[in-house]
């Protein structure tokens, strides 16, 4: 018979996912890879699969019952690009062309309108949780035509992770809005990893405990409100010790840390947006900073705290409580943020996106997975039109809770001159938000006198100017700017 769905590219990830797809009742899945030697591997090592496999787009198309629906798992850029465009060549209008790798949303955006003038559709589609999440079940976030979500859904909902008995996929919003999310999501991921790392570092440098014992204390902070994929393999990580020297695996391992892109991507969009994702930004820009070696091998020398040991004489348990306290709230700015870039990107694209629909699927399958979603989701549910995430009561409350601690955590890192980039700027942002008056109004001035771009007044409508370089008399300007 004839495939229900078919998958291009057979790599890790697409071939997890043709076998997540073949796994479910019902499902016949087509299978193509440019090179024939993956599809071979692929069918030798699962027999057991209902798989037809192709050997060109041609036989591939004629193996798909109408209207085809095909997944994409390819590299992202040019070899995506190539597969479509050999795909229009053999599909017919109505038919489904789905990408599921990770493309830029913007790509998504130009490929959804030039495939859609062929009169087939065409899906950006985020997917998260990596290979095993590809196998046993994903975060899944499409974007694309209302028209193909009708067909793809119930497939997608049979494959995605479940969460609290609800699959985790949603239909995002139109053409690029499921790679846009999935693009934040990746942003949100560096942010709660970095917090994690400065949590780790600041506990290890003030109580002098070893990996193996702070692996308990993230142990025992994941049976709190803290609980995340995240934090349990963080336990697991700390807890590792290297075969070869006997050392933590976390003394061995190079601290410079890498990155794919998509942490710059969320904030180069965010930048676009004037959206302040400055958590998001602050965790890219550490990995950044850990990867110039020769800059860090220069700046060793550079003088520290000249003070007393401000971690000297620190009851260790009472300090990672604090830790903790400061380590939730910043992680409740991150995920305001984040939510918040969605929540302008929808603005800024027409999508309509339903943002505590978002916060569901990003509870299972994907990297980000966290009881903690759950909040999110009620805080929409209650105000779905939420200007600020962390202004929800729960959100409000829990930051009441801990911003003594998070304070206290932030001077004590300063004071001892260890980094904790994403605390700090976590903690600056939200004492931005409270503020009664900003010093912006100053910056209004300053612009004013070396650009004449006028500022508003707080007690009358209208724009003004001051005359600088003349008698610094106000005059009511024309609003240019
Ligand atoms: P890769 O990103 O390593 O891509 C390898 C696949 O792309 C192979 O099937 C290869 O075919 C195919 N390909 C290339 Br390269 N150029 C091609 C072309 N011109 N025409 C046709 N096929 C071409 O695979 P992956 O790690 O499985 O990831 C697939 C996608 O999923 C990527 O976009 C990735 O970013 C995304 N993703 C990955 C993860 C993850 O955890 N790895 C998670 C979420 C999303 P060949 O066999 O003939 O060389």
């Amino acid at each position: 018979g004839r495939a229900n769905i078919g998958v291009v590219g057979l790599a890790v990830m697409g071939s997890n996912l043709a076998r997540n797809l073949a796994s479910r009742e019902g499902n016949t899945v087509a299978v193509f890879n440019r090179s024939a030697d993956k599809t071979e591997h692929v069918l030798e090592a699962h027999p057991e699969a209902n798989f037809v496999a192709s050997f060109s787009y041609e036989d591939f198309a004629a193996s798909l019952a109408k209207p085809r629906t095909a997944i994409i798992m390819v590299k992202a850029g040019r070899p995506t690009d190539f597969v479509i465009d050999e795909l229009v060549k053999v599909f017919e209008p109505g038919d489904i062309i789905v990408d599921g790798g990770n493309a830029l949303f913007t790509d998504t955006i130009r490929r959804e309108k030039a495939v859609r003038d062929t009169g087939i559709n065409f899906v950006g589609m985020g997917v998260s949780g990596g290979e095993e999440g590809a196998l046993l079940g994903p975060s899944i976030m499409p974007g694309g035509s209302d028209e193909a979500w009708a067909t793809l859904g119930p497939i997608l909902k049979s494959i995605a992770a479940i969460a609290e008995g609800e699959p985790c996929v949603t239909h995002v919003g139109h053409d690029g809005a499921g790679h846009f999310v999935k693009m934040v999501h990746n942003g949100i991921e560096y942010a709660d990893m970095q917090l994690i790392a400065e949590a780790y570092d600041l506990i290890r440098q003030a109580t002098g405990k070893t990996p193996a014992e702070i692996a308990d204390v993230f142990a025992e902070w994941n049976r709190g409100e803290l609980e995340s994929y995240l934090i349990e393999i963080t336990a697991e990580v700390l807890r590792q010790v290297d075969a070869e020297t006997g050392k933590p695996l976390v003394d061995v391992i190079l601290d410079q840390a890498g990155a794919k892109g998509t942490g710059a991507w969320t904030v180069q969009t965010a930048l676009d947006l004037g959206v302040p994702v400055s958590g998001i930004a602050e965790a890219t820009f550490a990995r950044s900073l850990s990867s110039h070696p020769e800059q860090r091998e220069v700046s060793r020398e550079l003088p520290g705290p000249s003070g007393t040991d401000v971690l000297a004489g620190k009851d260790a348990d009472a300090f990672i409580e604090q830790v903790r306290m400061a380590l939730y709230a910043s992680k409740i700015v991150a995920y305001s943020q984040g939510f918040d870039e969605i929540r302008a990107g929808a603005a800024q694209y027409d999508w309509k996106i339903d943002l505590g629909a978002v916060s569901k699927i990003f509870r299972g399958g994907c990297i980000i997975r966290a009881q903690f979603l759950n909040r999110i989701a009620e805080a929409y549910d209650a105000e779905p039109s939420l200007p600020v995430l962390l202004t929800a009561p729960y959100f409000v409350e829990a930051l009441g809770r801990a911003q003594d601690s998070w304070r206290d955590i932030v001077a004590l890192a300063a004071a001892a001159g260890i980094p904790a980039p994403a605390f700090s700027s976590s903690l600056a942002y939200y004492d931005g938000l409270r503020a009664e008056r900003l010093p912006a109004a100053l910056i209004q001035g300053q612009r004013d006198f070396f650009g004449a771009h006028t500022y508003r007044r707080v007690d009358k409508e209208g724009t003004f100017h001051t005359l600088w370089s003349g008698d610094r008399t106000e005059i009511e300007a024309e609003d240019t700017h």
